[in-house]
């Protein structure tokens, strides 16, 4: 029997929750269900270890039913009311009910109206107009849809980042243990920390390939083996992605993880680069050739560092090699030093049990202290966010007065008072400026608008930005990766009035929002604008994906200078009056 890793484990429990929702299902299942994947997404262990040791109910979210669920998915591969489930409603609902603009009710209505059961059946559906005679269904829905299968298609097949690094490092830590391995290094969009990735790319340097491809086959989670020669075993793994496996030479190493690691438009101008110094590179090295391009002389290819020197260039983090100007910084011997994890002193977006986060301040705050940080904050959804109860003036007393008490005691990280704030229509926030005063800083964030114009969104965040209370845009776009498409925005106008106002842009962390993104953080970085990154954090372990915010920094270029949380506490403040 193949072995379920946590992602494979959440997918099938994610599953069975959407089936539960479009067969109309009470909302407090299907949301166990979601919840518990949710936990498991961050959680720290192997399920199937804990399994072993009969410790599953010591998960948060995870009572007796769903261990003795999660015990049958690793012995049989599934679960037996999952399959009923399956059987009652086709899966394909499940991927539609996912398209934006769908959700489960219209999946579940088309299904039944017009035997919609599959993406195709549905994009045949939007052709034919058939749609738009169903009841409840207008025009502007059915634009909607159109719009939401467009967005859905773009990342069809692809997987986020986050469910996609775990398997990669557990597959390469494996690797680096067998005899004869001395690199094991995942390499692709994977290595570039891209949002979003198509397959996962590991290369091994080791002089017994064969063992190497053994291995990769013998795989506990291997769900199929796709194909396997002598230098390159490609598998399914169980919980979804494919995963190539290259095994090359010790001396070839470097070259073949450069090659790999790509990005393609970033190789096609490294080859160009070589041809013109008379060189040439490929995955097993960097050669001097004759004038009719024969190989004259093998110059190294052991290190990508290697490589890269006899190019006449410094490396560029993997994270910016897109050829948007990172070769030329690397000629010119003009890279930055980008931000890296350990310069991270906190985290800048982080809820609590007062609002909707399953974790309470003690909990964070223990959280923050493994992560080694000097403060966390705590910014709960404050008060017109009524659909998650945000906080009231008095709510918020005794937050402040919980705050106090805990910094008090001195034995964790600094907690300082935030507030993740609602924009509304006008542009205007929650609460009056006397209670606005007493928080350390304020996120503001938009939590609605997908349907209105750029103007009018651009001119509530501007509106927003103008308000000396607001320090941080919180998830400025609003897009989740595959589900929501970004608010129209006028981001140049966004970034030019944050430079004016010394208003800081959130990178959020959370996996699947990834917002601002890496063009966007490109043109900040022009104008001077600095950022924040926070996890938005709803489960202390939430706050293990600063890793995601800070790739995504990476991405767009960001130094520590540019980084509010890589300040020390006194900085911090100072950066934050700066706009009051
Ligand atoms: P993905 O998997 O779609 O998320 O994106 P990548 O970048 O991981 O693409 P993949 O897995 O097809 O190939 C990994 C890297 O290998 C890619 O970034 C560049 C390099 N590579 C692979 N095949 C070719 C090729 O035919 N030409 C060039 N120039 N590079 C290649
Ligand atoms: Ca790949
Ligand atoms: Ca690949
Ligand atoms: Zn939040």
């Amino acid at each position: 029997m193949p072995e379920l890793d946590n992602v494979a484990i959440a997918r099938q429990l994610e599953l069975m929750a959407d089936l539960l929702e479009i067969a109309g299902a009470d909302k407090f299942r299907f949301l166990s269900y979601r919840k518990a994947a949710n936990s498991i997404r961050a959680w720290p262990e192997q399920l199937s270890a804990m399994a072993r040791e009969g410790l599953l109910t010591e998960v948060p979210g995870i009572g007796k039913k769903l261990a003795a669920s999660i015990e049958e998915m690793l012995a049989e591969g599934t679960f037996g009311e999952l399959e009923q489930a399956k059987s009652d409603i086709p899966a394909g609902l499940v991927e539609i009910m996912g398209i934006p603009g769908v959700g489960p009710k219209r999946a579940k209505q088309f299904y039944d109206a017009l035997g919609v059961d599959s993406i195709d059946a549905l994009d045949k559906a939007l052709d034919t107009g058939k749609l738009e005679n169903l009841g409840g269904m207008g025009a502007k829905s059915v634009e909607k849809i159109r719009k939401g299968l467009t967005t859905y298609l773009a990342h069809h097949g692809r997987m986020l980042l986050m469910d996609a690094l775990p398997i990669a490092e557990r597959i390469a830590d494996t690797l680096r243990a067998l005899p004869g391995v001395t690199r094991a290094v995942p390499a692709g969009s994977l290595r570039r920390m891209q949002e979003t990735v198509g397959d996962i790319d590991i290369i091994t340097a080791s002089d017994r390939p064969a063992a190497v491809m053994e291995a990769v086959r013998a795989l506990p989670l291997v769900a199929e083996v796709v194909a396997s020669g002598q230098t390159k075993t490609s598998i399914l793994t169980t919980s979804g992605p494919q995963v190539d496996v290259r095994v090359v030479a010790p001396g070839e190493f470097g070259a073949a993880l450069q090659y790999f690691t790509g990005s393609k438009e970033h190789n096609v101008r490294l080859r160009e680069i070589a041809k013109r110094r008379g060189l040439k590179v490929n995955e097993y090295g960097l050669f001097r050739i004759a004038e009719d391009g024969t190989e004259i002389e093998r110059l190294g290819g052991e290190t990508e560092d290697e490589v890269y020197a006899l190019l006449g260039m410094q490396a560029p983090p993997p994270e910016i090699r897109h050829d948007t100007g990172e070769i030329e910084a690397a000629l010119e011997g003009t890279l930055p030093r980008l931000l890296e994890p350990e310069d991270i002193r906190g985290d800048f977006h982080v809820h609590t049990t007062s609002t909707d986060s399953q974790s309470t301040l003690e909990e964070n705050r223990a959280m923050a202290a493994e992560l080694g940080y000097e403060y966390l904050v705590v910014t709960d959804h404050a008060y017109n966010l009524r659909m998650v109860r945000g906080l009231s003036v008095e709510q918020l007393e005794e937050q402040w007065a919980h705050v106090d008490r805990l910094n008090a005691d001195g034995e964790g990280p600094v907690i300082l008072k935030g507030i993740e704030l609602n924009i509304a229509e006008d542009g205007g926030v929650d609460y009056e400026s006397d209670v606005l005063e007493r928080f350390d800083f304020c996120i503001a964030s938009l939590h609605s608008g997908w349907n209105d114009t750029a103007e009018e969104v651009t001119g509530r965040l501007v509106t927003a930005m103008r308000n000396p209370y607001v320090d941080i845009i919180g998830h400025p776009t609003g897009r989740i990766i595959g589900r929501r498409d970004p608010l129209p925005l006028d981001m140049e106008r966004v970034l030019e009035v944050a430079a004016e106002t010394g208003t800081i842009m959130e990178v959020n962390a959370y996996p699947d929002r990834l917002d601002l993104r890496d063009t966007h953080l490109r043109a900040a970085k022009r104008l001077g604008v600095r950022i924040a990154i926070g996890t938005d954090a709803h489960r202390s372990e939430h706050m293990r994906y600063m890793r995601y915010g800070v790739a995504c920094a990476r991405r767009g270029w960001i130094t520590a200078d540019e980084c509010l949380n890589a300040q020390p506490l006194e900085v911090v403040r100072s950066w934050l009056s700066r706009t009051r």
